[in-house]
């Protein structure tokens, strides 16, 4: 069938159309005019992708005052656009997964009977976009034409959204070409703010109704009232984690809340981690780690594949190969610096869009942690004059920079291999003030299926020792597992059963303090010397002693050359597991399980006995540990 006829037969009367290129896709076309029917668009527009076509964008943000260009020679081609108050972060409580069943939807999401959620939000989306540019974005998670990688279509009436998504994914005309025929996620997004004719547009249009909605079976998303980050960038945790979990489940994969990042070892050993943190514990700053100076003068590197989600599939050699389905980083800012993290400094230096960041008077970014000593004068992420003095922070705390992952100068060099990186190792962490000792690698996959989907982070400032404010949330997919959580358990252990060369499993906690209160760990580039450790197990170099949780390492099987901070004794106090502690711990896990318990695998009803078998092993069994490990803090 011709293009055109295609493009005529749905025709969207009365509507300009800007369209560069043609589409073979006849789902896509009826789709598109489907939703210009519904959604009243004044005109359309189907996103090229080109160079040319962001520059007008942009120019068209700043025109409507959304973007404010940034000073070109501090911060090239880069912009600030600062949003509507209540539209500042990810929105948990207005987020559905809309199963046929509610059961399928599990415990921990948000359910409506997908037919009643589609007639109300149709009832939202009629007219939604009167007055406004309706924007056709093709675009793909992973590199175009890679084997692990989606399609999917998002159609938005926000510009803002548009330009966003020609940094995060693959997009435009580049994709339907790929696509030809294909099947894709269509996601369909509106900020909700209609114009009358003759109405002012505001900087941020957004409603206060908000629904980020997803239909599991139908493989489709629908977001209404939000223009911000994963609310509104549909490809991201909409379509790459929840869509994609329920996808991967049916298919045979993963898909996950993890960073990729390679290591290499001076004898030029590559092994690649995949590692899974709940959302703020640092994962951009592990992904682009910079080794301490006697680690990287000896030949260590680290190298970046992706910052915040990995695909994962089966590769022919019994191995998982992993994807980072992004093109961009859309990194948070706070904290971010030359110090913390320079390799994200570098990926933002220009080409990239900022978000509720502060501005300098020369017309650059700052926000909080950016530099030891505040600017005097700045302009907050709310438009007003701010000084160090005036007790508000010049930056949202969830504010975010958006740029090429491609600018990262620690990225790796098969980041775009259509094939993935080849997994040596899982690490799951959470934010715990105690319990969780430092480092230890699971006895086998089950049990790291087991702590991955117990982990989980301290809610306040929970007292030492106390396990009673921790949220669970389970390989730090809470907010994004697409179907039943108990399932997702089940199909992770399935994995494991089915891949002839798992990835071992590791469990980390950078945040375990002292008694008063002080991080026992420096973290940051110190991170190294764990992950050191961690490929060395892998790759069959390095020791271990076994514990009641795991194998660990003793002081002498870590390499602490250049680090004098860290004591034996404090190495000890990290690692050591109180039987009593750890017995509420196990009991805590039982809260999360029973919740869950018509689905819960029964394998770990059995690992849950296993560990507290182990922790109550008479003392003479730990002997020959106390005296192998001479300092291990376990209290019989
Ligand atoms: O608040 C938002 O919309 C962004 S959330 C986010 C962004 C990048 C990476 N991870 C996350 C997250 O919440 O895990
Ligand atoms: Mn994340």
């Amino acid at each position: 069938m011709h293009p055109f006829y295609v493009i005529k037969k749905f025709t969207i009367v009365g509507r300009k159309q800007c369209m560069s290129y043609e589409v073979r896709n006849l789902q896509m076309v009826k789709w598109v005019a489907e939703v210009a029917e519904l959604c009243q668009p004044e005109k359309i527009h189907w996103c090229d992708g080109s160079q040319e076509e962001y520059d007008e964008l942009c120019n068209q943000l700043v025109q409507s005052g959304t973007f404010k260009k940034l000073n070109q020679e501090k911060r090239p081609n880069s912009y600030l656009a600062c949003s509507d108050p209540g539209d500042v972060a990810r929105v948990e409580d207005r987020t559905f997964i809309c199963s046929i069943s509610k059961q399928d939807a599990g415990p921990t999401n948000n359910w409506m009977n997908p037919k009643e959620m589609k007639e109300t939000l149709t009832k939202l989306f009629k007219g939604c976009m009167k007055g406004r540019t309706m924007y056709v974005i093709p675009f793909s998670m992973g590199p175009l034409g890679s084997p692990i990688a989606k399609i999917g279509v998002e159609i938005s009436d926000s510009p803002y959204v548009a330009a966003n998504m020609r940094i995060m994914t693959r997009m435009g005309k580049a994709v339907t070409d790929v696509l030809g025929d294909g099947e894709f996620v269509p996601c369909l997004h509106s900020v909700g703010a209609p114009l009358e004719p003759g109405q002012k547009d505001v900087p941020w249009p957004c409603n206060k109704e908000k629904y980020i909605v997803h239909f599991p079976e139908e493989r489709s998303i629908w977001s209404y009232g939000s223009g911000y980050g994963g609310n509104a960038l549909l490809g991201k945790k909409c379509l790459a984690l929840r869509i994609a979990s329920k996808i991967a489940k049916d298919e045979g994969w993963l898909a996950e809340h993890m960073l990729i990042l390679g290591i290499e070892s001076p004898k030029g050993e590559k092994t690649y981690l995949g590692a899974a943190f709940p959302s703020a514990c640092g994962k951009t700053n592990l992904a682009m780690l910079v080794p301490p100076e006697s680690f990287s003068k000896s030949g260590w590197k680290i190298t970046t594949v992706g910052d915040d989600i990995a695909w994962i599939k089966p590769g022919p050699d019994g191995r998982l190969y992993a994807i980072n389905p992004e093109y961009g980083f859309f990194g948070v800012a706070p904290g971010t610096s030359a110090k913390t993290n320079p390799n994200a400094m570098a990926s933002c230096a220009g080409n990239s869009i900022f978000t509720n960041v502060a501005l300098t008077p020369d017309g650059d970014v700052w926000w909080e942690g950016m530099t030891d000593e505040k600017p005097a004068h700045l302009t907050d992420w709310q438009g007003n004059p701010w000084t160090p003095d005036c007790g508000r922070n010049a930056a949202h705390p969830n504010s975010r920079f958006t740029s090429p992952a491609g600018q990262c100068p620690s990225i790796d060099p098969e980041w775009e291999n259509p094939k993935g990186v080849p997994i040596g190792a899982f690490i799951f962490g959470g934010r715990r003030n105690d319990v969780i000792p430092l480092v230890y690698q699971s006895f086998n996959w089950n049990f790291g299926v087991y702590l991955a989907a117990t982990m989980g982070s301290e809610t306040t400032a929970a007292a030492t020792g106390t396990v009673g404010n921790v949220r669970r949330d389970p390989f730090a997919m809470l907010p994004f597992c697409g179907y039943h959580v108990a399932d997702y358990f089940a199909h992770w252990l399935q994995v494991g059963r089915t891949t002839p060369k798992p990835p071992r499993i590791f469990s980390v906690n950078w945040f375990r303090k002292d008694a008063n209160g002080k991080f026992l760990w420096p973290g940051y580039g110190e991170n190294m010397r764990i992950l050191k450790w961690i490929v060395e197990r892998v790759n069959g170099h390095a020791a271990a002693v076994e514990s009641p949780l795991g194998w660990m390492p003793r002081y002498e099987d870590l390499d602490w050359t250049g680090l004098d901070d860290v004591s034996r004794e404090q190495f000890y106090e990290l690692m050591s597991v109180d039987r009593d502690v750890w017995k509420e711990e196990i009991v805590s896990h039982e809260e999360l399980f029973v919740k869950m318990y018509d689905r819960l695998p029964k394998e770990f009803l059995h690992m849950r006995q296993l560990i507290l078998s182990s922790l109550w092993r008479s003392p003479e069994h730990w002997e020959q540990f106390h005296r192998s490990a001479q300092g291990f803090g376990f209290n019989d």
